[in-house]
């Protein structure tokens, strides 16, 4: 179910534009599909190039508000992502009060 929701919100990201929207993509990180797991609903994919390398790379929130970090080893055009953790500051895991 997760993964709908990151694909359809990836089919947004690739909207072209006469206003029709690109079929989903299900994305992955190497041989492994992206998933926040059955356990940890509402995944809020977004993309930002979050170390300066001219590509976007990938945090997906979730409920527990936890983001999973997934850079960008591809091309801009041509994202391959790495599962990078979730995303920490000094040392621990960022989570963001949703409520
Ligand atoms: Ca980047």
């Amino acid at each position: 179910m997760l993964q709908i929701g990151i694909a359809v919100i990836a089919g947004l990201a690739a909207a072209v534009g006469d206003g029709v929207l690109a079929p989903p993509v299900r994305l992955a990180a190497g041989e492994t599909w992206i998933d926040t797991g059955e356990e940890i609903a509402h995944a809020g994919p977004s993309f930002h190039d979050l170390d300066g390398d001219g590509r976007r790379d990938l945090l997906v929130g979730n409920f527990a508000g936890t983001l999973a970090h997934y850079r960008n080893v591809g091309t801009a055009a041509a994202p391959k992502f790495e599962a990078k953790g979730f995303l920490a500051a000094e040392g621990a895991p960022i989570k963001i009060k949703n409520w």
